[in-house]
């Protein structure tokens, strides 16, 4: 069996803070504050688990903790799930002593509600929202104790949490700037004297922004801040873009912060994101009663409250647990037969359903890619099927390296596209295959994609051989399309397939 040195230093150190403050795809975040911790959610579309959570305490390291709908009957993903359908944009929030998350399945019956009193879970079964209508709902609570519950539109409801039922139609309270197109992720908040409505508006593409109106109800009146947008990175060149969907929370001094969604595109024209929409973190302060969003950039200001780095996280995932690590996600179900690490003890084992990637169906678990320079490899045995190491954005843009019957091969899938780019005799048995990303730093012309991908095998020596190395821009997400990002991860594309061990290591440069 080959083997590859794995250095000494094989986990991540942590760095010092910096934005983003969730790398890689984690969009859509909603905070909120509990005495001295903080907790995060996002979005999580077609994969299964859904809803990431983390945990923080200090708003600028955050830990996963779980994901919120983690079980079969409290997510439904059906097969017929397109990619960057199913999940959208929950909103976080904790009241008399629980905490609540709303959540749309856009596939699958719409809103919902789980509650918990831990946020690592379990959360409860799901409260069907039939009543709330269209996507991103949010919660507030006035003082007599109703729940609002406003969504994208902008509209909104009086909801009872228990029933599940609102109280008669959806009211508009607010369109956002005239001319400004999608405003949606709104949130509520009371705030001094004021309920505050903030939204997000522009699009969720290079035009996003965020916007506020405030009114002296939670149901408004409602009078857009004359600043519109607070923020927005819209026709700058500044290197965090697409700036939006945004939720407000106080540092643990009491200072205001946002928690955002913006890309960090690459390369020339137009500038390919290949890590998704990602999670930062902007100071916030207030001027005649408005929030001012301070300078947003990849570093952080020094903070004036203790810092709690969160534990290193392994490089190498062996695979030794009965469950898998929470940031493994599947593609819309996992269900035991098709992939487990008990049928084989230290090893995962996939078992294909779909014939590749290409398909709905594909037996895959992966991670998100959070750096844009990465190395992964993992240890294969394909003594009884075929499958591979697989850098994900949709059915139709994806890169893998698969092994079968002492062979290898790359292929790339690039919209209707779909070529074999080369392929290796590799002696029989179990074989480490890789992948490797790396960020692009010089511009050949123009259209200089962001990155480029390496997919190859490592000798028994332990070096890595590159069998293809492809252009990275046609996995982002300005030609894929979507809500996504990247996923780096496993598959089965026949019979089944054994994985010993699977490494994610940044690459400094
Ligand atoms: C989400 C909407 C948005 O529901 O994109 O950027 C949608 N904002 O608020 C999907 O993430």
């Amino acid at each position: 069996m080959p083997s590859e040195k794995i250095k000494r230093s094989d986990v991540v150190q942590t760095a010092a803070p910096a934005n983003p403050v969730v790398a890689g795809f984690f969009p859509d975040p909603s905070v909120c504050r509990v005495g001295d911790d903080y907790y995060l959610a996002c979005s999580s579309f077609e994969y299964f688990p859904g809803v990431p959570i983390f945990h923080s305490r200090d708003l600028v390291h955050w830990r996963q903790i779980g994901n919120v709908l983690d079980r079969p009957s409290q997510l439904v993903l059906p097969q017929s799930t397109n990619s960057s359908g199913g999940i959208y944009a929950p909103t976080l929030r904790h009241h008399d002593g629980r905490f609540h998350l709303v959540v749309t399945n856009v596939n699958g019956g719409g809103n919902l509600l789980v509650t918990a009193t831990d946020p690592a879970g379990p959360w409860s079964e799901p409260t069907m929202l039939p009543g709330v209508p269209g996507i991103d709902p949010d919660l507030a609570w006035d003082e007599d104790g109703v729940c609002w519950c406003t969504v994208a539109g902008v509209g909104q409801v009086r909801l009872d949490l228990e029933t599940g039922k609102v109280d008669g139609e959806a009211r508009r309270i607010w369109s956002g700037t005239p001319g400004a197109k999608a405003p949606e992720a709104p949130h509520l908040y009371h705030i001094g004297g004021w309920w505050y409505l903030m939204i997000a508006e522009g699009g969720t593409e290079r035009g996003h922004g965020v916007s506020i109106a405030r009114g002296p109800a939670p149901d408004g009146p409602f009078a857009p801040c004359p600043a519109n947008p607070i923020l927005s990175h819209r026709s700058t060149d500044h290197p965090i873009q697409n700036t939006g969907h945004a939720d407000l929370v106080q540092g643990p001094d009491g200072s205001w912060w946002m928690v955002l969604l913006g890309v960090r595109p690459g390369g020339g024209t137009p500038g390919w994101h290949v890590l998704g929409r990602e999670t930062f973190l902007a100071p916030v302060s207030w001027v005649d009663d408005w929030p001012v969003v301070g300078e947003l950039s990849t570093e952080l200001p020094a903070l004036p409250w203790p810092l709690h780095p969160t534990p290193a996280e392994p490089v190498r995932d062996d695979f030794n647990g009965a469950e898998l690590h929470p940031r493994w996600v599947s593609l819309r179900h996992r269900p035991a037969e098709l992939c487990t690490t008990s049928e084989r003890p230290g090893w995962l084992t996939l078992r294909a359903s779909g014939g590749s990637l290409d398909d709905l169906n594909v037996t895959f678990v992966g991670r998100r890619q959070q750096h844009f320079d990465c190395r992964v490899r993992a240890l294969v045995d394909p003594s009884e099927g075929s499958g591979g190491l697989a850098l994900r954005l949709d059915e139709q843009h994806h890169y893998e390296i698969e092994t079968a019957d002492g062979a290898v091969r790359v292929i790339a899938r690039i919209g209707p596209l779909r070529s074999v780019v080369a392929q290796r005799e590799v002696p029989a048995g179990p074989v480490i295959l890789g992948v490797e990303p790396q960020r692009r730093e010089t511009l050949h012309d123009s259209r200089t994609g962001p990155d480029t991908v390496s997919l190859g095998v490592v000798e028994p020596d332990g070096s890595f051989t590159p069998l293809a190395t492809l252009d990275g821009k046609y996995l982002s997400t300005e030609v894929a399309g979507g809500f996504t990002g990247r996923v780096i991860g496993v598959y089965a594309a026949a019979g089944t397939v054994h994985f010993d061990w699977f490494d994610y290591e940044p690459v400094e440069r």
